[in-house]
């Protein structure tokens, strides 16, 4: 039998607006990838139902550091709205997650040459910005612990992302990226990801064909981390890519109330 989507798109989006995370569901119910995508995408809706807008997507496990983090080892794509967006050098309550990670990410625009309605319109040549970013997962599920299913249907994890300034598209075969939290540090480069990362442009190109996503002039794309998550506490966070420049935020605490 069928899975309903809404149901359990409903699990997740409780589990997210009240900051308390649920066991896998792939414990509980048996459900494939096409099953999984449609939990997305009803999980997204009711986002979108409460006045939020989709900005863009996001590629996940497009590394090896990441595949092997959190032992799965297909690309997956997930959905931005507006209201995850992080203002560069901001400040980040972290009560309203569960157990907030970050990762350095490339972050491209689509540019208004892009024809969404051409199948033969190649998206790399219709970017226009690049920029570094990061990315604060958070999975709704209990100690991160997900199939491939799970995580797509969790929207792949997404919770907020913060853009630094956008640059002119540039080739970043084998940038230096440093992401830094508190006194943690962790280094790779672009060429982690896909061997390049434009190559994620790519994919989010034919993913978003092939599960239903769409992409518009204007939309984000985070190509997908180049080295592991960090736990994210009460701290700065920055990431710096080699010519692009680098972006901060700075998570805190607000008091909880007691109240939930
Ligand atoms: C899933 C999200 C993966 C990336 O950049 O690889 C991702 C997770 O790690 O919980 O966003
Ligand atoms: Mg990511």
């Amino acid at each position: 039998m069928a899975v309903d989507s809404e149901q359990l798109a409903e699990i997740l989006d409780r589990a997210q607006q009240t900051a308390r995370d649920v066991p896998s569901l792939a414990d509980s119910f048996t459900f494939d990838l096409d099953d999984a995508y449609a939990i997305q995408r009803a999980l997204v809706e009711r986002r979108l139902a409460r006045g939020q807008r989709q900005v863009g997507v996001k590629m996940g496990f497009t590394s090896h550091a990441k595949m092997a983090q959190m032992g799965v080892s297909e690309v997956i794509i997930g959905r931005l709205t507006d209201a995850m967006r992080v203002a560069a050098g901001g400040r980040v309550d972290l009560t309203r997650f569960i157990h907030p990670r970050i990762e350095p990410e490339v972050a491209y625009r689509i540019g208004s040459t892009f024809d969404p309605g051409d199948p033969d319109c190649d998206l790399t040549r219709c970017i226009d910005g690049v920029a570094p970013a990061m990315e604060i997962i958070d999975s709704r599920y209990r100690d991160f612990r997900f199939t491939h299913e799970d995580v797509v249907a969790d929207n792949t994890s997404a919770a907020g992302y913060v853009i630094g300034e956008w640059v002119v598209p540039q080739e970043l075969p084998q940038a230096a990226v440093r992401m830094s939290v508190g006194d943690r540090q962790t280094t790779g480069s672009t060429s982690a990801i896909l061997d390049d990362p434009i190559n994620a442009v790519r994919e989010a190109q034919r993913m978003s064909v092939k599960r239903g996503l769409a992409l518009r002039p204007g939309d984000v794309i985070l190509a997908g981390a180049a080295t592991a998550a960090l736990p994210f506490g009460a701290a700065r966070a920055e990431c710096e890519i080699d010519g692009l420049g680098a972006v901060h935020i700075i998570g805190w605490t607000s008091e909880k109330d007691g109240h939930g």
